[in-house]
């Protein structure tokens, strides 16, 4: 049966990395539901600004509940990622994290807890075979 994917990725925390966000979150969509496909949107800002942010949280916090998986990409940092994956924790969700280990240096919050498995990476091609790995189980 398909999966069900939380994909995290920076927002506030920056949007540096919206197209990788957008070629992950199509990728995955060959073969799993991914709940939240706007993370990739190049409009996202706009879209944004209607959106009240208690009514981002409890939607996003209700999709986590329901999720099977969270996928966090975690090379640019954001608070709201960073909460997103306590909150999976507690919960109870699978939790997997990518970042681009040339590009950046991971929180020891997250390196040091054994709950998440992480995946450095050193090229875009490693992020899908892992995924594959992750989804197709
Ligand atoms: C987006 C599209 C339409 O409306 C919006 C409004 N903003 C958000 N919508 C959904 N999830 C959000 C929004 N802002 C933050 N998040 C959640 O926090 C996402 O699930 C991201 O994984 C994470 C990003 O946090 P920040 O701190 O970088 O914004």
């Amino acid at each position: 049966m398909a999966k069900k994917v939380y994909f995290a990725g920076s927002i506030r925390g920056g949007r540096i990395d919206a197209d990788l966000y957008r070629r992950i979150i199509e990728y995955m969509q060959r073969t799993s539901i991914v709940l939240t496909e706007h993370i990739g949107r190049p409009d996202l800002n706009l879209m944004e600004q209607g959106k009240r942010d208690a009514d981002i949280y409890d939607q996003d916090t209700a999709w986590l509940r329901e999720s099977d998986v969270l996928i966090g990409e975690c090379s640019c940092p954001s608070l709201g990622v960073g909460y997103e994956l306590a909150y999976a924790e507690a919960h109870g969700i699978s939790c997997h994290i990518f970042y681009d280990k040339t590009k950046t240096q991971l929180s020891a919050m997250l390196t040091g807890n054994p709950y998440f498995i992480i995946h450095p990476y050193s090229s875009e091609e490693e992020i899908y075979e892992v995924l594959d790995g992750i989804l197709t189980c």
